[in-house]
């Protein structure tokens, strides 16, 4: 592994099919897979326990098969159950929770809502009962985000859904909440994947943004249950996790139907919550947006050269970034960007 990553316990990195073919996936040689995550129409048949497949087509140039690969030092095993995979370490555990969407419930309530109700209480139950109490980030996909059923929109189906499983799981709805996203995807079932540690992350406001808990009831009955981000420790790493990131400042969008505006209000808003980061959690360096790796939702496809234009002014040029073809939960987003970095600890942990 590069020496500069000697101190982490988790890497993530992407590889295409060919760079593993070739043996060039050197991480492999000194690491431990803990999950995949695949994208794209074409679901991998086979694989390893805990995949995330989320079914949005990849926007790179040259259209590669790559695979996101998140790596670990300790060795993990597998953890499965219906409807359930996983695999864990000592540390930490990787989860996958897909729920097919019945046509219609008995009870008449909509059918997105529950199935992430039953997703999240899933979640808790399988967390509560491996020990592993605290989950770090999440990542909520589901087909038609924006389309409404049953009197209200999908995304507000979810949420409604995921507070009742917070709810049931006596999980706080406030605050100390995981960092997040939730895109809308070409198919499938509710997808959800988890990031869940021993130990409590650090959750990370926005101050440019109102939290998602306090969104008003105009953006729903029942408020997002995310963080701006949450940072987390493992032995001798930090772990920063960038929630979906969007143009939206205070509770409000801005820049309807200017998908440049939208990316740089949106690079403004990882810029500041990068800047809180650091103000709450000093280290041996600080976090830079140059730190992040990043996947960039968009929502229709021809933006792509658009976003990626505005990105390269603000980014090295050697920063890996994600394209992936999705919608965004509100209808007047066409950008979301989210990302994750990590830093070697200030001071060698002790346990
Ligand atoms: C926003 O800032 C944009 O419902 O889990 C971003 C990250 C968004 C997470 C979620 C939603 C979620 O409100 C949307």
């Amino acid at each position: 592994m590069p020496t500069q990553d000697a101190f982490a316990e988790l890497v993530v990195s992407s590889w295409s099919d060919q760079d593993i073919a070739d043996d060039r996936a050197d991480f492999l040689q000194t690491h431990h897979r803990l999950a995949c995550v695949s994208f794209g129409a074409a679901r991998p048949s086979l694989g390893m326990s805990a995949r995330q497949h989320v079914h949005a087509e990849p926007l790179h140039p040259l259209g590669d098969s790559s695979q996101e690969h998140w790596l670990v030092k300790a060795p993990a095993q597998e953890l499965m159950g219906p409807g359930f995979s996983g695999r864990h370490n000592q540390d930490l555990l990787f989860g996958v929770i897909e729920v097919p969407e019945p046509a219609e419930t008995l009870d008449g309530s909509p059918p997105l809502e529950q199935a992430a109700r039953h997703a999240y209480t899933q979640l808790f139950e399988i967390l509560d009962k491996n020990n592993f109490p605290y989950v770090w980030r999440s990542w909520n996909y589901m087909p038609a985000i924006n389309q409404v059923t049953h009197g209200l929109e999908r995304y507000r189906q979810f949420n409604a859904g995921r507070g009742q499983g917070f709810a049931k799981g006596a999980r706080v709805m406030t605050n100390n909440v995981p960092a997040a996203c939730a895109l809308g995807v070409q198919g499938g079932p509710l997808s959800v994947a988890f990031l869940a540690g021993r130990t409590p992350a650090l959750a990370i406001e926005n101050p440019r943004q109102t939290s998602a808990y306090h969104y008003p009831r105009q953006y729903g009955a029942q408020s997002p249950t995310f963080s701006r981000a949450s940072l987390a420790r493992l032995h001798d790493q930090e772990l920063l996790f960038l929630s979906g990131t969007a143009s939206i400042v205070g509770h409000q969008t801005l820049h309807t139907g200017d998908v440049r505006r939208q990316t740089a209000e949106t690079l403004a808003n990882i810029e500041a919550v990068v800047a809180q980061t650091n103000l709450l959690a000093r280290g041996a360096r600080k976090f830079h947006l140059h730190d992040l790796q990043l996947r960039v939702y968009v929502r229709h496809a021809g933006d792509v050269d658009a976003i990626r234009s505005v990105l390269a002014a603000h980014l090295a040029p050697d920063q890996q970034s994600r394209f992936l073809h999705a919608d965004i939960c509100r209808s007047d987003l066409d950008v979301e960007i989210e990302g994750i970095a990590w830093r070697e600890a200030s001071s060698p942990s002790t346990d």
